[in-house]
């Protein structure tokens, strides 16, 4: 298995209900390592541009009005096989249908609403951390 970086976001519903503390420490118990974290409050121009891949979907412009709504938390997280541990650490994108335990379950209130996002491939992971961070800030 090899050592990946992720980018991860807690959503505004979760930063707003009071529980990105916890989500973070979710991460850390889980093997995952906080390598960058920045707390921001999306346009919505950039959150058009980080869902691009969802402009047709019927769910597009509550995505977007959703993610603007205040503040978020980005981070790259570093571990073995980061990007679909994180994934699985999360939970399913329903919160009715994820595992006991997963922070959608913990923490989320519906399908838009879900609390978290994390990169789905090495190649939304690279294009995504270079959204929100600089090599700079990849501290390691
Ligand atoms: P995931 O975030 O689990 O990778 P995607 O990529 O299918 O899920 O969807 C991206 C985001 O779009 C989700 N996190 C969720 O906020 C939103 N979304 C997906 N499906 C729906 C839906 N049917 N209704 C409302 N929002 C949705």
């Amino acid at each position: 298995m090899a050592i990946e970086r992720t980018l991860s976001m807690i959503k505004p519903d979760a930063v707003a209900a009071g529980n990105a503390g916890n989500i973070l420490q979710h991460f850390e118990d889980n093997g995952l390592r906080v390598v960058a974290c920045k707390r921001t409050q999306l346009t919505v121009k950039q959150a058009q541009a980080f869902y691009a891949e969802h402009s047709e979907r019927p769910f597009y412009g509550e995505l977007v009005d959703f993610m603007t709504e205040g503040p978020i938390f980005a981070q790259v997280l570093e571990g073995e096989n980061a990007i679909l541990h994180h994934r699985s650490v999360m939970g399913a994108t329903n919160p009715a249908k994820a595992d006991e335990g997963t922070i959608r379950k913990l923490y989320a209130e519906s399908m838009g609403r879900n609390a978290c996002h994390g990169s789905d491939s090495a190649e939304s992971a690279s294009r995504e951390i270079s959204f929100f961070f600089s090599e700079r800030d990849l501290i390691g």
